[in-house]
């Protein structure tokens, strides 16, 4: 923790006070540094812990033109304010130094990092990876995007850290060291904070800055690390992929099978493929294959991904409020339908971050019987389908979904679209789904 020295006597900022301000609040005063605090909410998340634990630290909530921030050495800023933020760029053009709190980590990090971005599958690719390596007998310090302040890892003895990291996060990281790191797949999200899609391709790919293992999707060029090297996964074709043997499925590294496909409870390709992931990050640490097989078999998913809520007379729920952006919708749509059948029922809408949701049309018109809309750009969708509607809200798209279903049918809310003009977050959104499902039990 030697660089925390260099950050005594400095004037420093700390920007944002939602879980990732926080984190950093806490870790710099248990370090004896006491920050500035800003957050450009009258009421951030934070204040009511601020007035309990640190009453005595300078704050200024409300407007960032108020807050002096180019008069600082040091801004560490939260992932949910761009750099382009006129007080944040004045500042960054007047020298002050301005990291998130993922480069702050880095900074003071010696243990080995593997390090997981991409548009979906993130937090499903970490939580696997971390198992695997619990299974095989390690302390995993499991952080970043997934919820948990990167900088409280620091806090506990660990002896590898796996991170999720969002775009938002890696604009202000550069000196990450990872022993492995992959780009899962680059599909539109974020298009409200991007000027266009290539700064949100550039902004992932400074994941591969300073990697010992480089690994990339197969089938997705956008993940392709620039100097072509680095490992590929894809289900056929990848350096790591799925082959037959014997009659039975294998997950497999060049054709040598690792271990079987039927041992991973996770259902769906696309979960396959996130399976491989794992095995390609986690090649460096040349563990067991008994740690994945334990793993893989007894991780059976996160709440809100593509999860089977209930079966209502033949009829199957299924919540994917996750699924927040295009690329998931189709995975969802891809790993539920039945072949040759249009047998779903899709609920999307909500805020569609400013994105294109043109690709929804071939999965939609192949494998859906009909589409609810619902939310601020729930209308954006309608031309999706012949069978579309508008919907007042989710209960109402429930009701109209179960009106119609029939034995065999899925009903299946997988929003493409973010939850916040409507709930809290995704899992409130995705919460009040299964309660809506439950009552019809
Ligand atoms: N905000 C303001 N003013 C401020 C600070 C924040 O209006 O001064 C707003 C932001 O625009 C945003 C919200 O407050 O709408 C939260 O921003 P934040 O930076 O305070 O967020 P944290 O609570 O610190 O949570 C962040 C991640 N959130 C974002 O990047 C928006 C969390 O990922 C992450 O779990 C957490 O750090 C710990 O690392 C959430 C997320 O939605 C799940 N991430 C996006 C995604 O996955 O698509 C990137
Ligand atoms: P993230 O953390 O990137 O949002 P999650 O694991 O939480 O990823 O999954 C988000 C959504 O993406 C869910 O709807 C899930 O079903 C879907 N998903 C998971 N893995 C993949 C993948 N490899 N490709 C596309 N979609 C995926």
């Amino acid at each position: 923790m030697k660089y925390l020295e260099t950050l005594r006597g400095k004037h420093i900022t700390v920007l944002g006070l939602g879980i990732t301000g926080q984190g950093i609040v806490r870790f710099l005063l248990s370090h004896g540094i006491t920050p500035k605090i800003v957050d450009s909410r009258p009421v951030p998340p934070g204040a009511d812990w601020l007035n309990h634990n640190a009453p005595d630290c300078e704050a200024v909530f409300g407007s960032l033109a108020d807050a002096a921030l180019a008069h600082t050495d040091m801004i560490i800023i939260s992932p949910g304010i761009p750099l382009f933020d006129a007080s944040v760029a004045q500042a960054i053009s007047q020298g002050v130094e301005v990291i998130g709190d993922i480069e702050l980590f880095a900074r003071l990090n010696d243990k080995p990092v593997v390090a997981v971005t991409g548009s979906n599958g993130k937090s499903t690719v970490v939580t696997l990876t971390a198992e695997v390596l619990q299974a095989a007998g390690m302390r995993v310090g499991l952080g970043g995007n997934i919820g948990t302040s990167v900088l409280s890892l620091l806090e506990s003895e660990y002896d590898v850290y796996v991170l999720e990291l969002s775009s938002f996060q890696l604009e202000t990281t550069s000196s990450l060291q990872c022993t492995s790191a992959m780009i899962l797949n680059i599909t539109e999200d974020h298009m409200d904070r991007y000027p266009d899609f290539a700064a949100y391709c550039e902004a992932k790919h400074r994941i591969y800055c300073n990697v010992q293992n480089i690994v990339f999707n197969g089938e997705d060029v956008k993940t392709f690390a620039k100097a072509k090297s680095g490992v590929s996964v894809a289900l056929t074709g990848g350096d790591y992929h799925v082959c037959e043997k014997d009659g039975d499925m294998f997950f497999a590294h060049h054709n040598q099978a690792l271990l079987p496909v039927k041992d991973l409870i996770l259902p769906g390709k696309h979960n396959q493929f996130n399976a491989l992931a794992v095995l390609a990050l986690l090649a460096p640490f040349k563990l067991p294959i008994a740690a994945f097989t334990k793993a893989f078999g007894a991780f059976a998913g996160l709440p809100h991904r593509c999860q089977l809520v209930a079966d209502v007379n033949g009829v199957r729920y299924f919540n994917d409020s996750k699924a927040t952006n295009v690329g998931a919708t189709v995975a969802a749509i891809e790993s539920l339908c039945a072949v040759e059948q249009r047998n779903i029922i899709l609920l999307v809408g909500g805020d569609a971050k400013g994105a294109d949701i043109s690709s929804l049309k071939q999965p939609i018109q192949q494998h859906c019987k009909a589409l609810f809309c619902f939310g601020k750009d729930g209308e954006k969708f309608l031309p999706l389908h012949r069978n579309s509607h508008v919907v007042s809200d989710l209960s109402a798209a429930v009701k109209a979904a179960t009106s119609i279903s029939t034995v065999g049918d899925i009903v299946l809310l997988a929003p493409a679209c973010a939850s916040l003009d409507m709930y809290p977050n995704y899992m409130a959104r995705g919460d009040e789904f299964i309660r809506l499902v439950e009552d019809l039990l």
